[in-house]
């Protein structure tokens, strides 16, 4: 079948890429075995040995802490995930202890608010979420057999973040502050909350959902551009299409709740009547900015799951997965499929009887893709000759969660059915089967499987197997009651209950198994934890596994793969025998660090041919600093503090110019670079074969579906609401917002031309471009506020006016940061970072600027024209 893995069609150089980039290697690639045999003299194997550990060692004592490398940061990242889960955790038994009998007063009503709300929103941002990013930068570079990230810094700048945020956001309950109105957070129930709670939940989720989207970035661009050379698109492990899927699914639905966190939060702070339907708001826009995101994050937790078990389950099978591009396939539809499906959450609130109908048939036909991946890892386990492993032990439980959650949510995608049991515990139980068969149960098969890659020595499997069955047993003893209760007609959310309508069993069954799951997980925690000194270092590849990651070296180094090697198979260990000896004996790329700098390969998109030898970042404090000043950005104007939180924002700005300032594009001591067998590639790349352009690019593309968003928001209002403008209200005016528009389109032009001369050499002339830019960018942006300002436009009196201004606000903050662009390669030109040669930073920027120049031109358009049409 076209399925297996195609040995004989190497690198023909793909359509979309520089085809020539392998032509342009001419007989040096690819690597023939007369190449990769070729004697070694072993005292330059040695000395290069010797340099690549100097390089690549991670620091000691206190100074561990600037790592940056991805196996520290993945480490600490899903630890820290971990440990956000168990707090969370502590939370449910808290909440099941009051549930437990009827009338009790364990705790009191509100205080069961804020847990429950945290419960819930710990557990998907600070939990599922954040573990699936920690643990792709953890493995990702080992199956790429990539040293490391494209961009460690930002890896570390994100987990510093996120440490930051989860111990503000979580911390809040110790104090009886926390967030008290579910974890979507409704309004008006939100809006008109009383204390910080709300604001805590939308400030600091937001600052943490910035930190997840640089992480999604991150990942995405290393599956793109640092996979090993030979490893074309159709070969990489499944794991690193679905960290595709994911970060591309991450870029799409995070940036609508951000902008909804966005104009929530100008409502709570500012009273921008957003959601206030007195004042023509309408609490609904939120609920489906909130769905948008939130339906897409079910996949977004449960997809990666998949993915550790499209690992796991060749491996148990000894042979290769079956379907693999049917996966593949279903995979990217069911990442598609996601995003039509929020209105089923809604079906309570009135829709038209045709989106009903519609979000039904959407919510059922996602089961379609969804059955092709779990059948497709039933055969391969039917024809393979399996092995009853642990990790196998807890996928197959998995399994059987996950299906009985599904089938509720065929149950759910009914409308009707969903009409009965809406915010019943049916609904509490449907989630938890899908999450914990979806989400925790194949998380900690992965942790089982990977454990020996990760620290060289095994977890107990008597320990293994008691865990499950305490965590599996447990697991239905808690949650299978509660689909009675809730058909009772229990709702959720509730503290307590009276005791003679029938609840009080399923109740308490229901808190004994909390306790019992409790107990699996201790068992689990301390089997992860428990000092492993004595026992001996495990084989290097305990599970013969096929791929690449389980060549690592042991004990571990930090160089990641000794030699870049190059990829034939999608199971090399199975296909390619002599891989690992010729990995070790570094015959493959990039086996020495003659400059001592850190690097990794870069390869093409689709067929993986080198094209740029990497330099990337090591061991630093600034990204301490500057995730503590965001952070402070963020959580400041929680208590509305704003002067310290401006301050704050200034000196992240400072931070990340320092950083890439000094750290990123900086013009190397020579051109190209011998890398090994004969091959040579460039060091500085710019524009799109360059890792930091894909990066601005997908960036960018998050930060375009945020303005979509808020454009959508301002289309919501002006077709369900009739008073959207209200009558005779008063309009932005037409002459500023056109010369902002106007300046801003010349700045952009400006920015284009000044990368085109200065490539030609006129460096003068496009430092002169480069000024006259941001002095026309910062002129526009004065003008498109001015507009609404000088209009009179009084943001708390309508929505109307509210949404101009935020539109305007949004791009007026963007344009700014693009203002610093142009100021920052003006600098780089003037200081010999930007020459002519090596102008990285000059494409980056103008790529920024044609989304701006998009945004810009829609904005006006939206605000001034829009309006005015009848
Ligand atoms: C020992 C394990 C767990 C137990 C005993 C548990 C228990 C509960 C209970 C009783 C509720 C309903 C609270 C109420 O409506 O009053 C709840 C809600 C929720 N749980 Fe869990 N849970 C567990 C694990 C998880 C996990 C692993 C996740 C996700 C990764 C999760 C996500 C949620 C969410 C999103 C809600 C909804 C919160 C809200 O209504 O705002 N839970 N949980
Ligand atoms: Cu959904």
């Amino acid at each position: 079948m076209t399925d297996a893995p195609d040995r004989q069609g190497r690198n023909q150089g793909g359509r979309h890429e520089p085809s020539d980039a392998a032509a342009a290697h001419g007989d040096a690639y690819p690597p023939t075995p007369a190449m990769l045999d070729a004697p070694i003299d072993p005292d330059f194997a040695k000395a290069s040995e010797e340099r690549l550990r100097e390089t690549w060692k991670t620091p000691k004592g206190w100074r561990y802490w600037s790592a940056v490398n991805n196996s520290e940061v993945g480490t600490w990242y899903s630890l820290t995930a971990f440990f956000f889960m168990l707090c969370a955790g502590v939370l449910a038994l808290l909440i099941r202890v009051q549930l437990a009998v009827p009338d009790n007063d364990f705790l009191p009503a509100d205080t069961f608010n804020q847990f429950f709300t945290m419960h819930g929103s710990a557990m998907m941002f600070l939990f599922a979420v954040p573990m699936f990013e920690a643990i792709s930068i953890l493995l990702l570079p080992a199956f790429l057999g990539a040293r490391d990230m494209p961009f460690p810094r930002l890896s570390a700048y994100g987990y510093w973040c996120f440490l930051i945020g989860g111990i503000f956001v979580l911390g809040s309950v110790l104090f009886g502050v926390g967030p008290s109105s579910g974890w979507f957070m409704y309004p008006p129930l939100a809006t008109k909350s009383e204390g910080v709670g709300a604001d805590i939940w939308l400030l600091g989720l937001s600052f943490i959902e910035v930190a997840s989207i640089a992480a999604a970035v991150e990942l995405i661009v290393g599956v793109l551009k640092c996979r090993p050379p030979g490893m074309r698109i159709n070969l990489m492990p499944l794991y690193a299409w679905y960290v595709l899927v994911v970060g591309g699914m991450i870029l799409f639905a995070f940036p609508p709740l951000i902008a909804g966190d966005f104009l929530f939060e100008l409502e709570r702070s500012f009273d921008w009547p957003f959601f206030d339907p007195e004042r023509g708001g309408d609490p609904m826009l939120w609920q489906h900015l909130f769905w948008i995101f939130g339906h897409p994050e079910v996949y977004i937790i449960f997809l990666p799951s998949i993915a550790i078990a499209a690992m796991v389950v060749p491996t148990a099978a000894q042979r290769p997965i079956f379907g693999y591009s049917w996966i593949v396939l279903s995979a990217v539809g069911t990442g598609f499929l996601s995003f039509g499906l929020w209105a089923h959450h809604m079906f309570t609130t009135g829709l038209p009887a045709l989106s009903l109908g519609f979000f039904s048939a959407a919510s059922e036909a996602v089961v379609i893709p969804t059955g092709v991946q779990i059948f497709a890892f039933l055969a391969t386990l039917m024809v393979g000759r399996v092995t009853w492993s642990v990790p196998m032990l807890y996928i197959a439980g998995s399994l059987a969660i996950f299906t009985a959650g599904g089938l509720t949510g065929v149950m759910l995608a009914l409308a009707p059915m969903d009409w009965q049991v809406h915010d019943t515990y049916f609904i509490v139980a449907h989630l938890h089967y899908t999450i914990f068969g979806g989400m925790v149960f194949p998380v900690m098969a992965g942790v089982y499987y990977f454990y020996p890659f990760f620290t060289k020595k095994q977890m107990s499997p008597r320990l293994g197997r008691l865990a499950f069955w305490l965590a599996f047993v447990g697991f239905n003893v808690t949650f299978m009651p509660m689909h009675f209760s809730g058909l009772m007609g229990m709702p959720r959310r509730v503290y307590t209950y009276p005791g003679d309508i029938g609840w009080d069993l399923p109740n308490l069954i229901s808190t004994v198994g909390a306790f019992v799951v409790a107990a699996g997980f201790l068992v689990f925690a301390w089997d992860l934890v428990r000092p492993k000194g004595r026992q001996p270092y495990t084989a290097r590849n305990p599970w013969n596994a096929g791929t690449l990651e389980w060549a690592h070296d042991i004990p571990d180094q930090g160089w990641g793969a000794r030699s870049i090697p190059y990829i034939e198979s999608r199971y090399p260990l199975w296909d390619q025998p002599k891989l690992v000896e010729r990995m070790d004996a570094g015959r493959y790329y990039l086996a020495d660090a003659a400059e001592g700098k850190r690097e990794t390969l870069v390869t093409t998109v689709l067929d993986a041919v080198p094209v740029q030898c990497l330099r990337v970042g090591g061991p630093t404090w600034i990204t301490h600093l500057a995730a503590a000043f965001t952070g402070g950005a963020f959580i400041f104007p929680t208590f509305h503090w704003y002067p310290p939180a401006i301050v704050c924002g200034v000196l992240a700005i400072a931070c990340v110019i320092w950083w890439l300032w000094t750290g990123t594009a900086r013009p190397p001591e020579k051109t190209e670079k011998e890398i090994g067998l004969g091959l040579t590639v460039p060091i500085y790349v710019s524009g799109p074969a360059a890792p930091g352009w894909w990066g601005m690019w997908i960036t960018m593309l998050a930060d375009a579906t945020a303005f979509a968003s808020l454009i959508f928001g301002f289309f919501y209002f002006w077709t369900s609401s009739d008073s959207f403008p209200p009558e005779g209200a008063s309009h932005v005016a037409r002459g500023w917002v056109w010369a902002g528009a106007i300046a801003l389109t010349a700045s952009w032009a400006l920015t284009r031309g000044a990368r085109v001369v200065n490539r030609a050499g006129r460096a003068g002339l496009a430092r002169l471009a480069l000024a006259a830019a941001a002095g026309l960018t910062a002129a526009g942006a004065a003008a498109m506020l001015w507009s609404a300002h000088t209009a009179g436009l009084d943001p708390t009196s309508h929505v109307y006016p509210a949404t101009v201004w935020a539109v305007l606000v949004w791009v007026a903050v963007h344009v700014s940061a693009g203002c610093i662009m142009q100021l920052y390669c003006l600098a780089g030109s003037l200081f010999g970072k930007l020459t002519p040669d090596y102008d990285a930073d000059l494409w980056n920027v103008s790529l920024y600027w044609n989304f701006m120049v998009a945004s810009v031109l829609v904005a006006a358009a939206v605000v001034d024209l829009l309006p005015r049409m009848v």
